[in-house]
């Protein structure tokens, strides 16, 4: 019942120029894995977590040893990133009904796209912006380390629909300290045809 680490969804130079081929190599093959290789360690280790999906273990997390609430947030963000990411041709535009909830939830496109930026700009050291659904309303939040909304410790709780990663190892051999640019460039490659399959299911 070991979780596993898929392959990504495309190729490591899929995302150039907004992600480098090396980044994106480093950061699945070798952080991703880490991940996942830990918690499968630290599910092994604690007999509450074994046999649980990612969402049950999310639903306990507060009950749960840290390193599964870290290499788990880890393992699982990591998967939604990948997914909420294609290269541009692939890319997708948002639905009617999503771009009505943007507007309406979030003054749309242009200040929903400054918002994220912003989300991930302040995010102070590590961690992730995203788009989330919150009774029933779209909302920008970001979260340190490797948390997310679906974690009952969480203080901001809802169902992702996008993510970000602002870890330095997103970035850093392109950008260096420029994460803002990074945020900025993200936009070329979010995959909405799954941002809006992720809507619709939520
Ligand atoms: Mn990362």
């Amino acid at each position: 019942m070991a979780f596993t680490l898929p392959p990504l969804p495309y190729a490591y130079d899929a995302l150039e120029p907004v992600i480098d081929k090396e980044t994106l190599h480093i950061h699945h093959d070798k952080h991703h894995q880490a991940y996942t290789d830990n918690l499968n360690k630290a599910v092994d280790a604690e007999p509450k977590a074994q046999g649980k999906s990612m969402e049950e273990l999310f639903a306990i997390t507060s009950s749960l040893p840290k390193a599964i609430r870290n290499h788990g947030g880890g393992y699982w963000n990591h998967n939604f990133y990948w997914d909420g990411m294609a290269p541009t041709a692939d890319a997708g535009a948002p639905s009617a009904g999503l771009a009505a909830a943007i507007d309406r939830d979030l003054g749309g496109m242009d200040a929903f796209k400054a918002a994220f930026e912003s989300a991930g700009a302040t995010q102070f050291g590590s961690g992730w912006a995203w788009l989330i659904v919150q009774d029933g309303k779209l909302k920008i939040i970001n979260t340190p380390n490797q948390d997310n909304s679906l974690m009952d410790l969480a203080p901001e709780k809802g169902t992702p629909l996008l993510v970000n990663d602002v870890w330095e190892h997103a970035y850093y051999l392109k950008y260096q300290n420029r994460r803002p640019e990074f945020l900025k460039a993200f936009w070329t490659v979010v995959n909405w045809n799954r941002v809006n399959a992720r809507f619709a299911a939520a």
